[in-house]
């Protein structure tokens, strides 16, 4: 018996020394290690030999399979050695090819708008703060008056999740505003106040040219003794200023938001139209960028701020909408389609 062993080992081993490419390598490994090649077919004669034979049998296929095992490794590796010196020989391979280039990651058009945005703010005195995107009712709606069953709430429909601990049902939700930060740095600081808070906002929107369901806000707030509507208008004259130049044409006008009072709206010339009306700003001749007004008083009071000593400004600006306005961007949708035709244009 150990004898025939002894013949396919031989055999087998001068089998591969004859094989001269990595295609017969492969057809030999297939008949001698291969699912049904000379060794499975031996190991599957075990159960009929006497049981006394079986165990010196078995190790005897084994020692044989580990070898030619090693063997195969070797010879590929030969093989492949070979091959590689005969097609650089031949020319096939042409070594002095310059290598292929990475594809290069880069920045999406809007993280560089909002680093932009807050470094024009970041010049002007402003400090740059992040907060949670999941956020908690009270801070997205009832600390900015607007308390539950207010219409104003259908302004800003969102994602909604229910979060139950001992205290009872805490409604959360994807933050429709970066405004919840507006509490919170408030809540955690004594004025003077001056931040800019760049994030990620949710809403339950009907996307169009200017409306996602996913978009970024860059959120303003500055809160001291002394501070009036002039210093709101300056602040973001001067920012529009900056972002577009002095040509451009800037529309302040009232607004309402409940957490302020007055309330604003920025708003720039359409550039689709240059002013005349046309699809993407809604016949207009303008595209709102952000809304805007003096910190309300009950605000104030809720975070323990005077309102007869401190009053402040807010403001909350669309970083899509900005970038579309920077870059002629026609349709907000561009931005999150992942179409690197138009993201590589950046
Ligand atoms: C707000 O979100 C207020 N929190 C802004 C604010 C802050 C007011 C502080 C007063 C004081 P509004 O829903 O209008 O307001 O959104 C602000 C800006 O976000 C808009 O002017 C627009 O530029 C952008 N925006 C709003 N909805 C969308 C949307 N679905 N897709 C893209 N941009 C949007």
């Amino acid at each position: 018996m150990t004898a025939v062993l002894e013949e396919m080992r031989r055999g087998a081993l001068l089998e591969l020394e004859k094989a001269e490419t990595l295609a017969a390598v492969e057809c030999w490994r297939l008949s001698y290690l291969g699912k049904k090649g000379a060794v499975a077919q031996a190991l599957a004669r075990i159960p009929g030999l006497p049981p006394a034979d079986r165990r010196s049998f078995g190790a005897a296929v084994n020692d044989i399979k580990r070898a030619l095992e090693a063997a195969l490794e070797e010879r590929r590796k030969t093989l492949q050695e070979v091959e590689v010196a005969r097609s650089v020989e031949s020319g096939r391979i042409d070594v002095t090819l310059p290598g292929r280039r990475p594809l290069m990651g880069g920045l999406h058009p809007v993280t560089k708008m909002v680093r932009e945005i807050c470094a024009a703010f970041a010049s002007m005195g402003f400090q740059v703060v992040e907060g949670p995107e999941v956020e908690w009712d009270y801070y997205n709606f009832e600390a900015l008056n607007i308390p539950k069953d207010h219409p104003a709430r259908d302004m800003w429909d969102t994602f909604w999740m229910d979060y139950k601990n001992e205290q009872g049902d805490r409604p959360m939700l994807l933050r429709t505003h970066t405004s919840p930060m507006q509490i919170r740095v408030m809540e955690k600081t004594r004025p003077p106040v001056r931040v800019v808070v760049p994030g990620r906002c949710y809403r339950y929107e009907a996307t169009d040219a200017t409306h996602e369901s996913m978009l970024y806000q860059i959120e303003g707030l500055a809160v001291d003794e002394g501070i009036t509507l002039a210093d709101l208008k300056g602040t973001l004259y001067e920012f529009a200023k900056k972002l577009f130049g002095k040509e451009r044409r800037v529309r302040f006008r009232c607004d309402y938001f409940p957490f302020v009072e007055p309330g604003a709206e920025m708003a720039i010339d359409c550039f689709a139209c240059q002013g005349k009306g046309c699809r993407l700003c809604s016949d207009t001749g303008w595209i709102e960028i952000l809304g805007a007004g003096m910190v309300h008083p009950d605000v104030l009071r809720r975070v323990g701020y005077d309102p007869d000593v401190f009053t402040g400004f807010a403001f909350g600006l669309g970083a899509e909408r900005v970038t579309m306005l920077r870059y002629d961007i026609e349709d907000i949708r561009h931005f999150y389609a992942n179409d690197l035709r138009f993201l590589r244009q950046f």
